[in-house]
């Protein structure tokens, strides 16, 4: 039997929808609504580049009627959910407003995403499609279809762009404005899922509204001076949210501006892309930042265009951002955001020691901002505490997990985002750490509880406690406590092990530890949390030790 269509509102209490209204922030603005005023206003205008495409507004606009036409000939209806592992390439942006155009909600997978994460987006959103490419990465997303199908037989339909094989191809869909006459949605519904870094087992599913999501790259446009005149390269997954909306290419598009997407991490290959488009615009995490810096020195491209380079996801050092300001020699922007809401930034006036120090302050005046203790009590200004936070644009509940919202807000709806910060007189936030047990590995956020459980999956994994380690280029990276159940398995042999599970390969440990025991550790005595923080400690302290 189908589960019956699920109302994908988000849940802010009234007062809070008056006073988000009352400020302007929530302006009733709707995705279909901003596709089709900016198509008007800019038709002739680049709107996006990527590796072979040159698509103006009225191509993007033309490109998205003809993805809504084609998914609804297909049979799928207003409100059907539909995962989306696009690259970066044009076609993620038809599809992504194709899907709003037809009234449905996109769920945005990144491309490292293998069998194992798909399959759990479709069966929690309830999704009705999934719609990837023949291949990007050198991985063919066709054969993670057809295992798709054999496991969520209520998955309806699969729709793939390129040689689509037994599938429905993306490139037939035929343009039909007959089938195009739907209602615009209501401002407050949810526009699309987004998913969660996942602190706890598997990622959660994060539903951004129309009117929130737009507000915050309204709003981050006006902080990051996006302009029509502003080029803005998308070298991280454009489904991430950071590329996306940190003004990313949705505000980009928003303010009649050009997206420039990369395929290639590769500083060459960006490099060259940034000289040939006059990127003014770019967002990077700290890894790449490092890299590009140190590589920019010798390049013999032009990258004189660049205005501001800004640097999020994971915490960059002071050092480190020198060595960024120094490599690009253009502003520097950092950005502290999360895909469940709040978006921190330096601003573009801020002098230098706030620039090299800190991660910057919320958008919105209306971003509440506590910094609590073990207790929940508001620390002192300058005193490091866990970061909760509520505000116009932040989720007040992840979809369809009463659990997980139980842990991860208070009664009062703020948001416990796990991180551990610093916040000045002036509302500037510095990030310490982390609460949770997440491993933030080069800005891919892991949960160690979800790694541990494929290890243990293994038969000769008797258990596992997986812990970040301090990493000099990624920041962190996973190291796999084990204690093996019989003969020892080769460390390989696990990682091997867990990529035949389908798994994205960033969660994949880039370190296996294996022990003898983890000393009384008996279950429910030592919360796995000590557990871990303890062995990490022991780890580092016998890394440190002289020889
Ligand atoms: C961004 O979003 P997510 O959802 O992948 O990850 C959020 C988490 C934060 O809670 C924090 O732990 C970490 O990533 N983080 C940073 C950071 N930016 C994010 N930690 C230290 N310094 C930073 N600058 O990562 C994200 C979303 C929108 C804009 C930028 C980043």
């Amino acid at each position: 039997m189908s589960e019956p269509l699920i109302a994908l509102r988000q849940t802010w209490p009234e007062e809070f929808v008056q006073r988000y209204r009352q400020a302007g922030y929530w302006r009733g603005e709707t995705f279909p609504g901003f596709l089709r005023e900016r198509v008007g206003r800019y038709s002739e205008r680049t709107a996006i580049v990527d590796h072979e495409k040159r698509w103006t507004y009225a191509q993007l606009g033309e490109r998205a009627e003809t993805v809504a036409s084609g998914l609804l000939a297909l049979g799928l209806q207003r409100g059907d959910r539909v995962v989306v592992q696009i690259g970066n390439v044009a076609e993620f942006y038809g599809v992504a407003f194709g899907l709003f155009l037809a009234g449905m909600i996109p769920v945005y997978a990144l491309p490292a995403h293998r069998i194992t994460e798909i399959s759990h987006f479709v069966r929690k959103s309830q999704a009705s499609a999934y719609v990837a490419q023949q291949q990007y990465g050198g991985f063919d997303y066709r054969t993670l279809a057809r295992e798709l199908l054999a496991r969520e037989p209520a998955l309806k339909q699969v729709v793939i762009s390129g040689d689509a094989a037994e599938f429905a191809a993306l490139q037939d869909f035929k343009h039909d404005a007959a089938r195009l006459s739907a209602p615009d949605p209501d401002p407050q519904s949810v526009a699309f899922l987004q998913i969660s870094g996942g602190s706890t087992g598997l990622s959660k599913l994060i539903p951004r509204t129309h009117d929130d999501y737009i507000y915050s790259f309204r709003a981050s446009n006006e902080i990051c001076a996006i302009t029509e005149n502003s080029r803005y390269m998308v070298a991280l997954p454009a489904a991430h949210n950071f590329p996306m909306s940190s003004p990313g290419a949705l505000g980009v598009l928003y303010a009649g501006g050009t997206v420039v997407l990369s395929r290639s991490t590769a500083a060459e290959d960006a490099f060259a892309l940034i000289e040939r488009e006059h990127v003014t615009d770019l967002g990077l995490v700290p890894p790449l930042a490092l890299l590009w810096a140190q590589a920019a020195q010798h390049t013999g491209r032009d990258l004189s265009s660049l205005k501001v380079l800004q640097v999020g996801g994971a915490k960059l050092t002071p050092e480190a951002a020198r060595r960024v300001i120094a490599g690009f020699g253009c502003q520097l922007q950092q950005v502290f955001g999360m895909a469940e809401g709040l978006v921190n930034y330096t601003r573009l006036d801020d002098g230098e020691s706030v620039v090299l120090n800190t991660q910057g302050r919320p958008i919105s005046p209306d971003d509440e901002v506590l910094v609590v203790d073990d207790q929940g009590q508001p620390v002192p200004i300058g005193q490091s505490g866990y970061l909760l936070t509520r505000g116009p644009y932040t989720i007040r509940g992840y979809h369809n997990d009463d659990a997980a919202n139980a842990r991860a807000f208070t009664e009062d709806g703020f948001y416990r985002t796990g991180d551990v910060v610093q916040q000045s007189a002036d509302g500037y936030l510095t990030v310490q750490g982390r609460a949770n047990d997440h491993i933030n590995r080069a800005g891919e956020k892991i949960s160690a509880e979800e790694v541990e459980d494929h290890l243990l999956a293994h038969p000769q994994v008797f258990d596992a406690a997986v812990v970040s380690i301090p990493d000099e280029y990624l920041g962190e990276r996973i190291c796999a406590f084990i204690i093996v159940r019989g003969e020892k398995p080769r460390a390989p042999v696990l990682k091997a092990w867990m990529r035949e599970r389908g798994v994205a390969a960033f969660k994949i440990p880039d370190q296996i530890v294996f022990v003898d025991a983890f000393e009384n550790t008996a279950v429910g005595k030592t919360s796995r949390k000590q557990l871990r923080a303890r062995l990490r400690g022991e780890f580092l302290d016998a890394q440190n030790a002289p020889a």
